[in-house]
């Protein structure tokens, strides 16, 4: 039993806690991003909680996997929420309505947007411990993979095509739900050319969830949010429709370096199967997109940047998404330019930080918001995801400290979706599923 604030948790260790969090945000097929924000299936949260889960159950994650697949359209895209028949979540599928997508699957309601490939991660995962378990647990892995390896291919080959039509080397996304950090300060200059005209009202139901509304986008943030749905929706989604018509583009350095990484992990897992002609592919997509990072990187601050398509300019906002090249280049003078900037007063070594961890916005920047979402706080997920990218190209010691310090960040047993970085404080959501699902990798 552990004691934290007014609220007594009833787990031995932190490990229970987590896996605690993760059964009570199972509903069967899929675990729900968090208990009431949201009651759905994100993309991204599936991918690190398979990874969690596989710690717990191989035959488990595969589930989770397979019903991130049940929602793939049939050009590929993985949607960014697939729905559960919970109600209370705006913009739910009757603002959406993908249903008047050509490519929408049918049966289930999702989202019309994507979110960051993860999934091979998930995917490496599960095969890793099914392999290392043996039995039945291998069976079902190998199975698993066999079986998706082409859904997964497909999703990797549609961001490839579609959202990199003339070969940059960059994802582009339309809107900031797209990539993951959703009201980051690197997507306001783009967002300051989003202006909502006349639309259907909605009502927001996050901020039912979330007593302090600081803590949340704004108002102002969801009318441009909800502007850039209507405006994919009323082109039926259409991609090239979209791409010519949309309030927002810009290539994402962070999506693109997970789509670079992502790309080189499939590949493997497609040679240990045989599918050498499609890992061929893979590692050809991985190059073009370390390339496109690799190009990102601002000579004068070393940190990777984002591209506003519309006014045709670098973003240059000092975010963690400028580690982007952590995750997939190899190169040794560019990782250690990075890390020297990563383990620095602006970062870690920052004085004010509790904790020796990534802040979603550098402390020193002009846009750094301590409590507000993306715009400052520190989120495990993103800390595990940059402690992975170390790991693979040997930077062990960094991604021990990292382990460590979140770990010690994570002790109370919360499980919150992001962190105040000076007092260390839990905010957003609590019991978040990938939260959770991280730690418990982690920790076993
Ligand atoms: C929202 C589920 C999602 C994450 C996103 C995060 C947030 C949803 O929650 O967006 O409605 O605000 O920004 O990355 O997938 O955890």
């Amino acid at each position: 039993v552990q004691q934290r604030g007014h609220t007594t948790v009833h787990f031995g260790s932190l490990a229970e806690g987590a896996e605690y969090v993760l059964r009570s945000n199972d509903r069967g097929r899929m675990t729900v991003a968090a208990p009431r924000l949201y009651p759905h299936l994100w993309s991204w949260d599936a991918a690190f909680v398979a990874i969690g889960l596989a710690r717990l159950s191989v035959p488990r994650a595969v589930t989770e996997l397979r019903t991130v697949l049940s929602g793939q359209w049939k050009n590929g895209m993985i949607p960014h929420i697939q729905f559960s028949d919970s109600a209370g979540y705006f913009p739910g599928p009757d603002r959406w309505r993908s249903e008047w997508a050509r490519h929408a699957p049918t049966g289930v309601a999702t989202s019309g947007i994507c979110q960051p490939p993860v999934h091979a991660l998930a995917v490496a995962q599960v095969v890793g411990c099914g392999r290392e378990r043996g039995g039945a647990d291998r069976l079902a892995a190998e199975q698993f993979l066999t079986d998706t390896f082409d859904a997964w291919f497909n999703w990797h080959a549609w961001l490839a095509s579609v959202r990199d039509p003339y070969e940059h080397g960059m994802v582009e996304i339309h809107h900031g739900w797209e990539s993951g950090l959703d009201n980051s300060p690197r997507w306001d200059h783009s967002y300051a050319m989003v202006a909502p005209g006349a639309m259907e009202p909605f009502e927001r139901t996050d901020l039912h969830h979330v007593a302090d509304h600081t803590q949340r986008p704004s108002d102002y943030e969801y009318s441009q949010y909800a502007w850039l749905i209507d405006q994919m929706r009323s082109v039926g989604y259409d991609d090239e429709l979209t791409r010519a018509s949309i309030d927002f583009r810009v290539r994402d350095v962070l999506m693109s370096a997970i789509l670079a990484a992502a790309s080189d992990v499939l590949a493997e897992l497609g040679e240990s199967i045989g599918r050498l002609r499609q890992a061929a592919e893979l590692r050809a997509i991985s190059e073009r997109f370390r390339a496109g990072v690799t190009r990102a990187i601002s000579p004068v601050t070393g940190l990777a940047r984002d591209f506003d398509v519309r006014s045709g300019e670098w973003i240059h906002t000092a975010t963690v998404a400028g580690f982007a090249p952590l995750l997939c280049c190899a190169d040794r003078a560019i990782r250690d330019r990075q890390l020297r900037v990563l383990t620095g007063p602006q970062w870690l070594g920052h004085d004010r930080l509790a904790f020796a961890l990534p802040t979603s916005t550098s402390p020193t920047s002009p846009a750094f918001r301590r409590t507000t979402y993306w715009r400052g706080p520190v989120w495990p997920v993103l800390t595990w995801l940059l402690g992975w990218g170390l790991r693979r190209f040997g930077d062990d010691a960094l991604a021990e400290q990292l382990r460590q310090q979140s770990l010690q960040q994570l002790a109370h047993g919360d499980f919150a979706e992001y962190y105040d970085p000076f007092s260390g404080a839990p905010l957003g959501s609590r019991n978040q599923s990938w939260t959770a699902a991280v730690a418990l990798d982690w920790l076993t």
